[in-house]
């Protein structure tokens, strides 16, 4: 055990080289609150950062002060001291923020670094984890897996890994992202109580500290170092439906049917892996979809968007063109004799693309011309993990090969982003084929900087209450993982799902940021019509009010792409101050104003939901209830308890609309009064392309305060690059009370409120 002293020391530009016995330890500063450490072992130069980084280095100013037991470095806000006997680390902001480290420990083939959990410290981050929000006291790898067997409470390794952990406490938070695509795992207080610990067996110590001191600055620290999302087309957004599997065409035509016949708003149907031709990607099987090209301008005449599957093995089959040039050029992975390796995937024998090479990738890329010729409008990327059904633990050998471009590199190292190059190449693809527009892409498999490419969904759930339960920590802490593009399979994925656990979740999944009714072949019907009027009655009315909240919704997306911030947020990221929900794992916060219960238990009817400080206005009946205690919610079948922060402005949809082309001019205010003033800041643009880019679209401001019986508006356009956009915005006051006059900009308003908007499409 132990690390042994720091024997000397130099200070480069952007930081400093410590030199122990028989290791480097590199601390560098790469912006005000990101600081990057890394281990170097004797024999290991400096490894390259893995491409979840986006970042690069600023180099800020940093001081260097040697005492005799320690070096002390500040950097802007930051101090960081260096014990010289054990490497110990404490990084502090001298204003409440003290992270003691525990110093560095190699110990045979592990390493890991360490710092001490403070005083009610919780854990939040680490990506797809089952479980509850707070991760204290769990052991998580990060090793992306097939999980349909074990996904439960206790899982370790998922679908998708991110080396992330984020500590809450009193004195503030602090985030590390450790930068190793080998196994990797975190241990917050499992194995030693007092103490957080990461580390690795194989692959670089190299992590980054990332400074809060609030939740909200780790995450956009985060974000900075990883990448953010991309606005994604606003159909993304609405309610999509999906089985495995809807065929034929004509089948897939009668599901889009049902939802407009039935008043239910929907703007995707999938195809899963039954419209391939034997499973053969980038193919379709023509008995059941004779014209793909004619089924897709059907329905998107009815206002549906097609997501095809597209999986990454290829089928060994002479005869089919993708194995053969794949075989040819050496796009598939080898062993380390250069022996293409085969693997039992739905298509049988099956070859997995080398997604490392730039190459492939292209290739991959350009393979996506005649999905997009057949008007297929989405991609969905399964078993990328990537899961071989036949080989251990679904998981291809260690030892296999990728060629990074020159550089030979094991599956051990590449497995945990084969998913994100994947994606890579599937967004390439789309924007090759279809320049201009805004692709969308869900995955199943990720790493860090995923949400660069892709929503992600967290793959084979079940038809189970604790299944609905725990979608929602799992997708909080995904949205503080950077991925605020995430959802469940609305309804559970394998098993039956039944009425009551239908609409339930159906309530719930209206919130996923990624809303998609999904489920497994020969399971129970799990359409929103699939029990009869009843939930049918209430999922319409759900799925309807999704709809209602997508410019507000749409507004967090644009948030999220710019700063990071989830869209489904845990009430800890709001409230942090309130000690009384860092543990809420089962209320969620949809942006700043609207905080929902869900039901997630039979037969419930009431349920129990904090309400942080301030006054809370009930949706339905618009009842204010006062924060920063419990309320007994009434909670009946049809009723998901759902509240709005009293003083909230929100942009929503007026009137009932089947499908999200629909929204375009629809957009209203509505406010909700309460306290002296409330403000909200409006983007619009064209939702489906990329010149939002280029600076095409409309910014405006809309605030108000309560001055005694008067309420006075102000309208402002902050930024007019959008002339198309909306030309008038209606107003609605949701409640009246105490108001007797209305002013907008100064000036008294009689009768109806509107706001002007775009100048229109002659500007
Ligand atoms: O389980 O393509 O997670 O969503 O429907 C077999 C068939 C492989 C796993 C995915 C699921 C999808 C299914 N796939």
């Amino acid at each position: 055990m132990g690390s042994g002293r720091v024997i000397s020391w130099e200070k480069g530009k952007d930081g400093v080289l410590l030199t122990g016995g028989d290791y480097r330890v590199a601390i560098r500063v790469w912006a005000p609150g990101i600081v990057n450490i890394a281990l170097c072992l004797p024999g290991e130069g400096e490894e390259a950062l893995s491409p979840a980084v986006v970042l690069r280095p600023q180099a800020p100013q940093v001081q260097v002060e040697e005492e005799s037991d320690h070096l002390l470095f500040l950097t802007g806000a930051l101090y960081i001291k260096v014990e010289k006997e054990n490497l110990g680390l404490e990084l502090g902001d001298g204003r409440g923020f003290a992270l003691q480290g525990r110093g560095l420990v190699i110990h045979g083939k592990e390493k890991r670094w360490s710092f001490a959990i403070r005083r009610e410290e919780h854990f939040y981050g680490l990506g797809e984890k089952t479980g509850f929000l707070d991760k204290r006291g769990r052991r998580y790898t990060m090793w992306n897996a097939d999980c349909y067997e074990a996904y439960n409470e206790g899982a370790d390794t998922m679908y998708a890994s991110f080396p992330l952990y984020i500590g809450v406490a009193p004195g503030g938070s602090y985030g590390v992202y450790l930068d190793n695509t080998f196994p990797t795992f975190f241990d917050l207080g499992k194995t030693e109580v007092h103490t957080a610990a990461f580390g690795c067996e194989k692959g670089p110590l190299n992590f980054f500290f990332l400074y809060g001191p609030s939740l909200r600055e780790v995450v956009e620290r985060y974000t900075l170092l990883t990448g953010r999302m991309e606005l994604p087309p606003l159909w993304a957004l609405g309610y999509h439906q999906s089985r495995y599997s809807y065929y034929p065409q004509e089948r897939v035509l009668e599901i889009a049917r049902e939802f407009r016949r039935r008043g239910i708003p929907c703007d995707a149907v999938y195809l899963d892996i039954h419209y391939m031709d034997g499973f053969r990607v980038f193919t379709f099987d023509r008995e059941r979809f004779p014209d793909p090209r004619g089924m897709a301008e059907t329905l998107k005449g009815m206002g549906f968007r097609v997501v095809a599957i597209v999986d990454p093995g290829v089928k060994v089959d002479k005869d089919y063109s993708v194995f053969r040039e794949g075989l040819k050029r050496g796009y598939f992975v080898t062993d380390e004799n250069g022996l293409v390796y085969t693997g039992e995937v739905w298509p049988g024998r099956t070859c997995f693309p080398d997604f490392a090479q730039g190459r492939v990738r292209a290739w991959w890329a350009d393979l996506h011309g005649e999905l997009v010729a057949s008007g297929i409008d989405g991609i969905w990327n399964d078993m990328n993990e990537p899961t071989v059904l036949d080989a251990p633990g679904k998981v291809m050998p260690a030892h296999l090969i990728h060629n990074r471009d020159g550089r030979r590199v094991v599956h051990e190292e590449f497995r945990n982003v084969y998913a994100l190059h994947m994606a890579m190449a599937t967004r390439e693809g789309l924007l090759k084929y279809r320049p201009g527009e805004r692709p969308f892409i869900l995955t199943r498999s990720g790493f860090s900087g995923i949400q660069r490419y892709a929503a992600l969904w967290t793959g084979d759930n079940r038809s189970h209450w604790e299944h609905l339960r725990m979608s929602l920590p799992m997708l909080l802490n995904l949205g503080l993982s950077g991925v605020a593009f995430a959802g469940a399979d609305l309804g559970g994925f394998a098993g039956d799902v039944g009425e009551e656990l239908l609409i339930r979740w159906t309530q719930a999944g209206i919130l996923y940021p990624f809303c998609r009714n999904h489920s497994e072949v020969d399971t129970a019907p799990q359409e929103p019509w699939a029990f009869g009027e009843r939930c049918e009655a209430i999922c319409r009315e759900y799925i309807k009010l999704r709809y209602t909240l997508l410019p507000y919704i749409y507004n967090l997306f644009y948030r999220s792409a710019r700063y990071g911030w989830p869209v489904l947020r845990p009430l800890v990221w709001e409230y942090e101050g309130d000690e009384n929900v860092h543990l809420l794992f089962d209320e969620v916060m949809l942006g700043e104003s609207l905080l929902a219960a869900p039901v997630c238990e039979p037969g419930r009817t009431v349920r129990a939901v904090y309400l942080p400080a301030g006054t809370w206005l009930d949706w339905w009946s618009g009842r204010p209830l006062e924060g920063g205690r419990y309320h007994l919610a009434e909670a009946p079948l049809e009723k998901m308890p759902l509240f709005v922060k009293a003083g909230s402005v929100l942009p929503l949809v007026g009137e009932a609309v089947r499908h999200t082309g629909e929204i375009p001019g629809r957009v209203e205010f509505h406010i909700f009064p309460g306290g002296a003033r409330g403000e909200y800041l409006y983007y619009e643009d064209d939702g489906c392309s990329l010149d939002y880019k280029k600076g095409v679209y409309n910014l405006y401001k809309l605030s108000y305060n309560l001055a005694g019986e008067e309420l006075h508006l102000h309208w402002e356009k902050l930024y007019g690059g959008f002339p198309r956009g909306q030309a008038e915005f209606r107003v609605v006051l949701r409640s009246r009370e105490g108001i007797k006059t209305l002013y907008l900009n100064g000036r008294r308003v009689e009768g109806s409120l509107r706001l002007p908007g775009a100048p229109g499409a002659g500007a």
